[in-house]
């Protein structure tokens, strides 16, 4: 009898704590994620990205650095100081809110991240070592002669770009350091280098001795074996989780608009470590959302780029053979670009594309990623050609276990086939 009950109890008990253990609520809690050695022990990786480069493939960026400091820890502790996120060149609304000195918190769940890797903000960063001060930076570049045939290879050499850095008159270089002006550096280094990641790890254990170091023009560092093929890459991609209140606005605007919800569209978010979809597990919102990249793309891939009038009739053919009726539109082109757009429909179809509801005030990053965000849970996805903007979303597509053929579309150009060859299918390796 006691003992029925007990069981009952006990029942209960799981019952009720498991109408909370699937909920979104802090899928990721904080914890110390430093390694657990002495804090002089400790070593700091921190990196930068051409200026010139988009948020997207600094995403991807940040996977080859996150895995080099995966490497790392293998052998010693080392921490992945997050470099804060400054006015990129597509970032130019102008808010309230300057575009400068972007945590990482803002854009992603740092808690997440740090299932993968140590890793910490940069203004943590710099209230740990008092001193706002860099040990060693090395600027990585080309080699001045070129090369014939490719090998690996890297050599500390003059700099080859007009320099970036300078040396102050109390001999601490100076440079941009993510605007942080009152930050320097101890020493300055250009290195020629063409390598994988995971020759960076010999070159900062045995040729570096300061406990921080500064990879600038990180994105010279290549995934080599531990590309969009491997395992590894995929691990570190599936910690770039988005920071949770941009994933509530927009699974906000998914459910009052466009009739979607994750029950409905079996597209449960759980924790990415215990996260593992078959292809066609999730199904998605009813509606196909495109990823329509205007402006820098028209001049670098025009052959690629349709016209409005041709993305409208592309569009419809997935419409009408999904049988669905609303678009979700993410695109860069401008408001008046999009009305345009949005009346070539017609009538029989109803298009969305997201717009603050209320005082918050979003950044061009956050509304990037709200824009993904929403594109990652359609029925079917569209997007455009060789954008690292699409690829993101295709794999967020990956690991919430759509059906390959709802993902790795993009639009044709004008004049490319009807049938123009369509994006690689990249698998997701668990
Ligand atoms: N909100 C929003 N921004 C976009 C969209 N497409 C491009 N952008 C902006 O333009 C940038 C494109 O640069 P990048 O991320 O490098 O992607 P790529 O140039 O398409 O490979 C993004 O980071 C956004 O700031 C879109 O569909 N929605
Ligand atoms: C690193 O140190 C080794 C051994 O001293 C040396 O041979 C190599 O050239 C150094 N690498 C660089 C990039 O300086
Ligand atoms: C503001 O709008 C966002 C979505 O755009 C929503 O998530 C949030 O709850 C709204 N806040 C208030 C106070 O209405
Ligand atoms: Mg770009």
């Amino acid at each position: 009898m006691y003992n029925t009950l007990l069981s009952v109890y006990v029942l209960l008990i799981a019952i009720f704590v498991c109408v909370y253990c699937h909920s979104d609520e802090n899928l990721y809690q904080a914890k110390d994620n430093l390694p657990v050695h002495g804090p002089n022990q400790v070593r700091y990786l921190l990196y930068d990205v051409n200026p010139g480069e988009g948020f997207n493939l600094r995403r991807d960026v940040y996977m080859r650095v996150a895995n080099l400091v995966k490497f790392l820890n293998e052998d010693e502790p080392w921490v992945l100081v997050l470099p804060p996120w400054v006015r990129l060149y597509h970032w130019r609304s102008t808010s309230l809110r300057p575009q400068n000195k972007i945590p990482w918190r803002e854009f992603f769940d740092i808690n997440s991240l740090a299932l993968h890797v140590p890793v910490m903000e940069f203004e943590d960063y710099l209230k740990k070592v008092d001193t706002p001060v860099i040990d060693e930076v090395y600027y990585l570049q080309r080699y001045k002669e070129g090369w014939s045939k490719w090998e690996e290879k890297m050599d500390i050499r003059e700099c080859v770009d007009p320099a970036r850095y300078h040396q102050d008159e109390n001999g601490n270089w100076r440079g941009r350091f993510f605007d942080y002006e009152e930050v320097y550096a101890k020493k300055f280094e250009c290195m020629s280098a063409q390598a994988y990641l995971l020759t960076f790890k010999p070159f900062l254990m045995k040729n570096t001795t300061g406990q921080s170091v500064f990879l600038d023009r990180a994105e010279t560092m290549i995934h080599g074996q531990y590309s969009e093929w491997s395992p590894e890459w995929w691990t570190a991609r599936r910690s770039m989780v988005f920071a949770k209140h941009l994933r509530d606005d927009a699974d906000w605007y998914r459910e009052t608009y466009l009739d979607s919800n994750d029950k409905k569209d079996k597209t449960k978010l759980e924790v990415w470590t215990k996260m593992k979809r078959a292809h066609g597990e999730a199904k998605g919102g009813p509606y196909v959302a495109i990823h329509l990249r205007r402006n820098d793309y028209l001049h670098a891939h025009p052959k690629e780029v349709p016209s409005y009038e041709n993305a409208v009739k592309q569009t419809i053919k997935y419409l009408k053979k999904y049988k669905i009726k609303k678009v979700y539109v993410s695109t860069d082109a401008s408001w008046d670009d999009y009305f345009k757009f949005k009346k070539m429909f017609g009538s029989d179809y109803e298009i969305f594309k997201f717009e603050k509801q209320n005082l918050t005030v979003y950044k061009d990053g956050h509304l990037s990623i709200i824009d993904q965000w929403i594109c990652a849970h359609a029925r079917v996805f569209i997007g455009s050609y060789v954008s690292t903007f699409s690829f993101r979303i295709q794999e967020e597509r990956e690991i919430l276990g759509f059906d390959q053929e709802t993902t790795f579309n993009r639009f044709c150009g004008d004049d490319e086939p009807k049938d123009c060859e369509q994006p690689t299918k990249w698998d997701i390796k668990y």
